[in-house]
């Protein structure tokens, strides 16, 4: 079976966004592959949370998979500071990683700001960390928004640079393993893990401007939906979601420069497992006054639940914690048979 690797940071609270993008297409995920799910609590460091919070947020990160859904008796659910290989392979990986790599991240630029002398290292090499945790189990799909595309693909760099570099020390210990490459066939340590990027809600917007990607760290409360958000509050956030004046089209191509409409029928979309042509059949020509009121209702009879549930596990601290614990041990098992070869081929001595 391929195996999955993904995970959230627990860096304040889960919106829509990680929801539809990302943990709910790791729940679909969980019959046809092996899964990896991770609360990647060393990569948050990267914003120096306070330490209550960030246990608070490790724990509730943790609740919001179960409630979701994610079996963690047949998968794996950690958080990453536990397994000490993914910091062991994030170091080797600084030392393959090109900078001019690490330059070109957008999400670095975006996070530093203009005031790079003074962003923390751990920011700019995130990307070497996030390459470390999918390969130190050398996972082959990534489960994405569009957001991390990018990332991934520096994943692959440092993988493919990694098999090249070391190829004869792999040839020679017999660790290889075969690999497409477009048409070639390779040898080679490490995968070229694939991004799973797809469906309508790849990149779900701000609801205060369609321009913006609905992130955790935008100020305005009223531009995201959490999952912690109540009925009323999900239902108010969508009246208030900043629209254009103009009914909705009557066919996708009519979604086109209008941000806010497409990000409205895009979340309806994905909460009701449809497309947007799906969408745009039933609504197209109505106007948001009608849409809005049936999105808020979609919104809370699919968010509720998992806000329920997600409560509930929350209260149950000893049961998250040895989720946790549990997880964290067979993680370890997987992460350390990559790296004793890892050690072997780079040329470090061990018992
Ligand atoms: N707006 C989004 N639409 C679709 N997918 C999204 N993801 C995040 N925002 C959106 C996906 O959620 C997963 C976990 O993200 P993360 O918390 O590890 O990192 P992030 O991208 O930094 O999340 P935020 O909420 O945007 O935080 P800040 O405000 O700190 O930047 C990833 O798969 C991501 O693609």
């Amino acid at each position: 079976k391929p195996l999955v690797f993904s995970g959230v940071q627990p860096t304040g609270n889960l919106h829509l966004g990680n929801y539809l993008g990302a943990i709910k297409r790791w729940v679909d995920l969980q019959d046809s592959h092996d899964c990896i799910y991770c609360v990647v609590d060393m990569h948050a460091l990267t914003v120096m949370p306070d330490p209550a919070d960030l246990m608070v947020s490790t724990r509730e990160v943790t609740a919001a998979f179960l409630a979701a859904g994610i079996d963690p008796k047949k998968h794996i659910v950690f958080n990453q500071s536990r397994v000490r290989q993914h910091a062991e392979l994030a170091w080797v990986f600084n030392c393959i990683a090109r900078m001019g790599w690490l330059n070109r991240m957008t999400q670095f630029k975006d996070k530093a700001g203009k005031d790079r002398e003074n962003a923390s290292a751990g920011l700019f090499v995130y990307p070497s960390l996030m390459a470390a945790d999918i390969l130190v189990y050398r996972a082959t799909h990534v489960p994405v928004g569009e957001d991390q595309k990018q990332h991934l693909e520096l994943t692959r760099d440092v993988a493919q640079k990694f098999n090249n570099d070391y190829s004869d020390r792999i040839a020679s210990l017999g660790v290889g393993v075969e690999m497409a490459v477009g048409d070639e066939t390779v040898s080679g340590f490490f995968p070229l893990a694939e991004p799973l990027i797809g469906g309508p809600a790849t990149r779900i917007m701000s609801l205060r401007d369609g321009t913006k990607k609905m992130s955790k760290s935008d100020p305005s409360d009223l531009s995201r939906i959490n999952l912690v958000d109540d009925a009323d509050t999900i239902a108010k956030k969508i009246r208030k979601a900043k629209t254009d004046p103009e009914a909705l089209p009557s066919d996708v191509a009519g979604l086109a420069n209008r941000p806010e409409a497409d990000n409205l029928v895009g979340i309806f979309a994905a909460l009701s497992g449809t497309d947007r042509e799906t969408v745009i059949r039933d609504f197209g020509g109505r106007q948001f006054s009608d849409f809005k009121p049936a999105l808020a209702d979609l919104a809370v009879a699919r968010l509720s639940p998992i806000t329920d549930e997600m409560r509930r596990i929350s209260a149950d601290e000893a049961y998250v914690d040895a989720v946790l614990k549990d997880g964290g041990e067979r993680a370890g098992v997987l992460a350390e048979e990559t790296m004793r070869h890892v050690r072997d081929i780079i040329g470090f001595l061990q018992d």
